[in-house]
């Protein structure tokens, strides 16, 4: 490894997004109103009519499950628009909601704003009701268009989201979407947004089932439109998005079909424990709110994680290292603190951290974070435990990044070692953590989705 290397970094946006860990995914729309997951642009507008929409309930029981972002779908495939844009009828404005005269985006944006939630929105550059689809040039004026009045009135927006869906215009001709004059528009009215997905500044995870690879690197060939490429890399963390429930938008029948709790534990230990952020969708109901046993499952979600980690045996507990730079001593990486880092003085192949808990103290989960501020950079580590005698296996990972979370069979040590075994460049190391996670009702932690 050349320790003069310029590494790759995360923009400031990036950052404080992966920083967040949790953000909380909204389908509402006409297919809402028409039971389907797909619509195909026919739908009659005077079909969205929710009864009792409040997004301030959506950011409330986002926030109280300590979520921090939150993403709204404010035009799917079908092309109805949640705010009345100046572009087409097909919106809220030909519903009978609030006379016609509500917008979705308007109310979600001022209760996000209001509460301190980062606000997103998903925008489908696929559109089964436009006529100008197809048309490529007309119809990426017509997008840019509502890019432009949802970035423009609404206030900051932290994340837009581009799906990749593309089918044939009622011309029979496939639209080319122009992704870098989309971006250009982002970029000048909303420097701070994040682009995901089709976008430079967050990458898909590849799958819809919320669940990252073991080995998850946040450095990827340059996408285009990237702001922090060195050298054809650039920073581009993974993204995990997932529902609920088995479909994105709100079903009836569906009521009954949400997630357990042990599965979707299982998901966050395979998402954000895996150095991503998890996008969980909860998709309001005709009602306009979000429904009971979704909204109890998302308690649920944060009674068991406050719970689980409620207490790092770890903390503060006695901490030596192979070796440890100036002001990046071993004590930083149990310090609790975020801005504080152990760091290895480089000269030893293998560097380590040990840790004397003082007493035999039992744990089932392993945490170990990087300081990503300045790159990510462990390749391959592994943790041990003292049993009185020699060192003993207990796990054998790959990257390590914002968050790795490992969860083990119950382990009682007095002493723990993290190993470092191989590394880009030298380590940073924020925090090295242990916890006891109690079982969850019908299913073992370490059980996996039911
Ligand atoms: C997909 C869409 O086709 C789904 O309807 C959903 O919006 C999902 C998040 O992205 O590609």
């Amino acid at each position: 490894m050349d320790p003069n290397r310029a590494l790759v970094k995360p923009t400031p946006q990036q950052l404080a997004w992966q920083e967040a860990e949790l953000t909380l995914f909204l389908h509402f729309g006409i297919n809402t109103f028409t039971d389907r997951e797909w619509g195909e642009g026919t739908e009659d507008p005077r079909l969205f009519n929710p009864s009792r929409l409040d997004a301030r309930q959506w950011v409330r029981v986002a926030q109280e499950a300590g979520f921090r972002y939150a993403i709204l779908t404010a035009k799917h495939h079908d092309g109805f628009c949640l705010w009345p844009s100046r572009y087409t009828d097909h919106s809220v404005k030909s519903s009978p909601w609030r006379d016609g005269k509500g917008d979705v985006v308007r109310e979600f944006a001022d209760a996000c704003h209001a509460a301190g939630m980062k606000m997103g929105f998903y925008l489908s550059p696929w559109d089964r009701h436009e006529p100008s689809y197809g048309d490529s040039p007309r119809y990426n004026e017509y997008f840019r268009n509502q890019l432009t009045e949802l970035l423009s009135n609404y206030g900051p927006v932290a994340e837009v989201w581009f799906d990749g869906a593309c089918g044939e215009g009622p011309n029979g001709k496939r639209q080319e979407y122009d992704w870098p004059s989309y971006y250009a528009v982002i970029r000048k009215l909303q420097p701070d947004a994040l682009i995901a997905i089709c976008g430079p500044d967050v990458r898909w995870v590849g799958n819809e089932d919320g669940v990252a690879r073991e080995t998850e690197w946040s450095v990827q060939p340059a996408p285009v439109g990237s702001r922090s490429a060195i050298d054809g890399k650039a920073w581009y963390p993974a993204e995990c998005d997932v529902s609920i429930r088995p479909g994105w938008f709100w079903h009836a029948h569906e009521d009954d079909k949400v997630k357990s709790l042990a599965h979707l534990m299982d998901i966050y230990f395979k998402s954000v424990g895996r150095n991503s952020v998890l996008l969980l969708n909860v998709p309001p109901n005709t009602e306009g709110l979000l429904a009971a046993p979704d909204v109890q499952r998302l308690r649920e979600f944060r009674a068991y994680l406050d719970q689980a980690f409620a207490e790092d045996l770890a903390r503060g507990k006695r901490a030596k290292a192979s070796s440890a730079r100036r002001n990046a001593p071993a004590a930083a990486a149990v310090d609790g603190r975020a801005r504080t880092y152990w760091s290895p003085a480089g000269t030893e192949d293998a560097p380590w951290l040990e840790v004397d808990l003082g007493k035999p103290t039992t744990f089932n989960v392993t945490l170990a974070q990087e300081f990503i501020a300045e790159g990510q950079r462990v390749e391959e580590y592994r943790i041990e435990t003292w049993d009185g005698t020699a060192w003993q296996p207990l796990v054998q990972g790959t990257t390590i990044g914002h968050k790795k979370l490992d969860r083990v069979p119950e382990t009682t040590a007095s002493k723990v070692r993290l190993t470092l075994t191989r590394a880009q460049a030298t380590p940073l190391i924020r925090a090295f953590g242990l916890y006891l996670a109690p079982p969850i009702e019908g299913a073992g932690l370490g059980a996996g989705a039911p």
